[in-house]
């Protein structure tokens, strides 16, 4: 495979759709080609299963059934989307990917992380080059989150529940800081912006790829 998998991850509010929109056109004036997606969702089978699995009115839905959905969603996503175009030699920018997975369903529902990661090996198949994680505190981000309007089924969730998935992901990062960037997503918009941007460029510098 010849590009690269970029992956933004973070709680509520973080500021992961405007961020992803700055990076694209980054990594677009850098002469690099860019496929956007995210998770879970990005391909019409993957979009109905985004509406289901957030759908604020399914209370009943389990654990398990949230689990396997995500990486539904997400299996489609890597076959019918991302794989072709990491051959083709193109990015894939995703708002979301396996980490989520970890974070939400690991830390936030208990899942067991033999399990995710079970899922993610036969699933999943492929992991991130890089993953920017843009990193609040559970207020900051809920309150941000909240101005928007209605909720999905996953944000009616308590604090708990978005401490012990900002906990996952902080775990996530501390234990490969190869892989991730941690960005301060409490800062101001443009700052969080340039953090990120930043980001992108150090690591292509460090990988020899900035064209
Ligand atoms: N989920 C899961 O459980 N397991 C999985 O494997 C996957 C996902 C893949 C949908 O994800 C849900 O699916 C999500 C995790 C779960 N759970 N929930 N709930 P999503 O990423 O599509 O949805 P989201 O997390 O709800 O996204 P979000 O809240 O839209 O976050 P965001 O994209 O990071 O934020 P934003 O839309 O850019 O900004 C939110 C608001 O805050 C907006 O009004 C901004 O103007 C404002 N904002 C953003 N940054 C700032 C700063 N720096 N200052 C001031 N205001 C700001």
């Amino acid at each position: 495979m010849k590009g690269k998998l970029v992956t933004l991850e973070g709680g509520e509010g973080a500021g992961k759709s405007t961020v992803l929109d700055a990076l694209r056109t980054q990594l677009s004036s850098r002469g690099i080609d860019v496929v956007v997606t995210r998770e879970p969702g990005g391909t019409v089978f993957g979009e109905a299963v985004r509406a289901l699995v957030l759908d604020a009115a399914r209370t009943e839905v389990c654990a398990e059934s949230e689990l396997l959905l995500m990486f539904a969603a997400r299996a489609q996503l890597v076959r019918e989307t991302i794989i072709p175009a990491l051959d083709a030699g193109r990015w894939v920018l995703s708002d979301r990917f396996t980490d989520a997975s970890y974070a939400y369903q690991g830390g936030g529902r208990g899942q067991p992380v033999a399990r995710v990661e079970d899922l993610e090996r036969w699933a999943a198949v492929i992991k991130p080059d890089l993953t920017l994680l843009l990193d609040l505190p559970v207020a900051q981000g809920l309150a941000r989150a909240g101005a928007r309007g209605a909720a999905d089924r996953i944000e009616l969730e308590n604090d708990d529940f978005f401490e012990r998935v900002r906990a996952a992901y902080r775990a996530r990062a501390a234990a490969d800081p190869a892989r991730f960037r941690v960005i301060d997503a409490s800062a101001a918009l443009d700052d969080v912006r340039h953090a990120a941007c930043s980001a992108i460029d150090a690591w292509l510098d460090e990988q020899g790829a900035r064209p």
